[in-house]
């Protein structure tokens, strides 16, 4: 059953004003009973009315109140928005007022969450909203409010309606055997039709491997043996002493991190310590911790102190870093330099000298700029592309049953499979607990 709910749907704190969002089959009438104004139930739709909020024959706050009939409001069903001048006590006052006539109070997210039972929003849609509102750089604000367009439920639908297609003949051979007019679904026929879904599926999770990084933050790890210059390394980057720094070799115990973003690309910075041989135990513990944060690092930043020629630690964790995508920082360019490596960033954490070159090393190994060019061919998110990953998977299998002959109606199971977890993007086929989860991430009044 939808009852009626309100939230405040703007941020805790002091503002111009603050609009309290109400939804619900009675919200008009409810807001109504306390509104000292136009009689909100005989306005039209996607009209803004003054007046004044009251309590006991007494106003609380002098309002606009925006009336948005369902079906077609944000959320479906019928809201009212009510613009209250923005102080905390007032804005609670008048929320006080809704829920002692008729509101209660709504839940995280629960806005979206009806929006999406309503068909007014797909998963992929509501999620954009919470990305929109959490975006750090111009990439990942154009790829929600492309997902929030439809782009995302597009992008699965073309997939989604080729293989419908494909089951619906694998039903009519099954089932209506005797009927001549479709598609006899052989090995033959199918295997293309596979071969082409996992070419575009293929492209479309490479793109995501470069979206999904681009828009929630590159994880990038400061790594080097004790004192090259990590930890300044980082409060260059970050522009503020975030991390001590001395020149006591092992300095840094534990991870430091900071989040950045530099050129629209955005870095969640690890600063790590440095990693040697130690006997001392807290150290060492803060070692492993360095090597976990290489092992789950996106991109490396190999600090090596260029003022003195590399020695046997430097080697090693050059090898150790070698096939991750790594950076290789001379630091201390401000003194006399000892080492020469080609495709290396001379950079003095010191002076903080050299971070114009390091952005553009940044951002051409990473390769944020192509994404200019994938036209919105990409997830957003790591929930759409492990889905997308199952639906792959289950392609995949599909495609060694052709090869292997295998009876086509089994092969229809993997094909149903992948089907399923295209739909899940979407929210077309979903588990209650799912979408419960998702919608429990957003905040109050969305
Ligand atoms: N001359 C010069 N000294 C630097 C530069 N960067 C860092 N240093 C010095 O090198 C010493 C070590 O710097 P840190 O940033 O603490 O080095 P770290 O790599 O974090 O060291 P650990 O945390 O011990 O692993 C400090 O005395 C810094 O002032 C630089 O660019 N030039
Ligand atoms: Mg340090």
């Amino acid at each position: 059953m939808v009852d009626n709910i309100c939230a405040i749907a703007t941020p805790y704190g002091v503002g111009a004003i603050a609009v309290i969002r109400c939804s619900g089959p009675e919200a008009i009438e409810l807001v109504s009973k306390v509104f000292d104004g136009k009689n909100l139930a005989k306005c039209k739709s996607h009209t803004v009315h003054y007046g004044h909020i009251i309590e006991n024959g007494e106003a609380v706050d002098e309002v606009l109140c925006s009336v948005f009939k369902g079906p077609n409001s944000f959320d479906g069903e019928d809201i009212v928005e009510i613009s209250t001048h923005g102080g905390v006590y007032v804005t609670n006052r008048v929320l006080g007022v809704l829920l002692d006539n008729g509101f209660r109070l709504a839940e995280r997210g629960e806005f979206s969450k009806r929006a999406f039972l309503n068909h007014r929003l797909d998963l992929t849609e509501a999620e954009s909203i919470m990305d929109i509102i959490s975006s750090e750089n111009d990439i990942a604000l154009k790829s929600s409010l492309g997902s929030l367009r439809h782009q995302t439920r597009n992008l699965i639908r073309i997939f989604r309606d080729k293989i419908l297609d494909i089951l619906a003949k694998i039903e009519v051979n099954i089932d209506y055997p005797e009927y001549e007019d479709s598609v006899d679904v052989t090995h033959e026929y199918l295997s293309p039709l596979i071969d082409d879904m996992l070419i575009d599926m293929k492209k479309i999770l490479d793109n995501s491997e470069v979206s999904t990084i681009a828009i929630h933050g590159i994880n990038t790890a400061i790594v080097g043996k004790p004192n090259v210059g990590k930890s300044s390394l980082l409060n260059m980057m970050l522009d503020e002493n975030k991390a001590i720094v001395s020149d006591i070799p092992g300095t840094t115990r534990d991870l430091v991190e900071g989040r950045l973003t530099v050129r629209n690309v955005t870095l969640n910075l690890i600063d790590t310590a440095g990693i040697h041989e130690t006997d001392d135990y807290v150290e060492s513990i803060g070692i492993e911790r360095s090597r976990n944060a290489i092992n789950k690092a996106d991109l490396v930043l190999m600090v090596l102190d260029a003022s003195n020629e590399l020695d046997d630690i430097d080697k090693e964790l050059l090898k150790l870093t070698e096939n991750k995508k790594r950076i290789i920082i001379l630091n201390k360019s401000d003194l006399k330099q000892k080492l020469e490596i080609a495709d290396a960033i001379s950079v003095s954490a010191l002076r903080s000298e050299g971070m114009d070159l390091l952005s553009d090393k940044i951002l051409e190994i990473t390769s944020i700029n192509s994404l200019k060019n994938m036209d919105g061919n990409y997830l957003n998110n790591n929930r759409q592309v492990a889905l997308m990953k199952k639906a792959y998977k289950s392609l995949e299998a599909a495609k060694v049953s052709c090869e292997m002959l295998t009876d086509v109606s089994l092969i229809e199971i993997d094909i149903k499979d992948a089907f399923d977890a295209l739909g899940e993007i979407t929210g077309e086929s979903y588990p209650d607990e799912l979408i419960t989860a998702l919608f429990t991430k957003f905040c109050l009044g969305k």
